[in-house]
């Protein structure tokens, strides 16, 4: 099994700490350069990262990536409210890949613009549901969960993309978490 990705992606760290303590490889791209992104497009017209291989299989997107390997490795299920909290974590996700792309376009994303406003009104207000949750202790378990928002609260905290100093609870999840397998290697620091 092959899992493709970037070293400073987090929707690809997440997989990495679900697939830390089972075989696999992982191949590390750059893919905004030409060499590996053709070998990416060849398999992924979607152009994104993650991807996994696994023997004639590809499978894109890490939803269903996990989706595919739950049926892989008999994992249960994940519930509907578990669903809903990995859609939190997946939507601040997104509007911070957004904010990022558009800061290496070189629009000011602080600009008083819908686009902007709009991703900075889901992150705040999304991070401040998330909080919540870590205040009642729903991350305590190390679970795919907790792996995702690991992933998106150490790389927002790396690229300096929101200001995570008011939540407590998801500040204190990340200090907790630092010790699991996978974590060091999948650093995002180490691109
Ligand atoms: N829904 C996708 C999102 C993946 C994604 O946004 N990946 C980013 C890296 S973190 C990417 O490949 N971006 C390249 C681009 O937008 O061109 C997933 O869950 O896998």
């Amino acid at each position: 099994m092959q899992l493709y990705g970037s070293q400073s992606s987090p929707y690809v760290r997440r997989l990495r700490l679900l697939l830390a303590e089972y075989p696999h490889e992982f191949i590390s791209m750059n893919i905004f350069e030409s060499a590996d992104r053709e070998r990416l497009i060849k398999l992924n017209p979607t152009r994104k990262v993650p991807m996994l291989s696994d023997g004639a299989q590809v499978v894109f997107d890490s939803g269903v990536i996990f989706r595919y390997l739950s049926q892989k490795f008999s994992w249960a299920p994940l519930s509907w409210d578990e669903e809903n909290t990995l859609t939190l974590i997946n939507a601040v996700n997104d509007s911070l890949v957004e904010i990022l792309l558009c800061q290496r376009s070189g629009f000011d994303t602080n600009d008083n613009k819908l686009f902007f406003n709009l991703q900075r009104e889901r992150t705040h207000a999304v991070l401040t549901v998330l909080e919540q949750k870590a205040q009642q202790g729903e991350f305590q378990r190390w679970n795919y969960l907790a792996m995702s928002l690991y992933a998106l609260l150490d790389w927002a905290a790396f690229r300096n993309l929101t200001d995570l100093t008011p939540f407590n609870a998801l500040n204190a999840f990340v200090a907790t978490a630092k010790n699991h397998p996978g974590i060091a290697l999948s650093d995002p620091r180490l691109s």
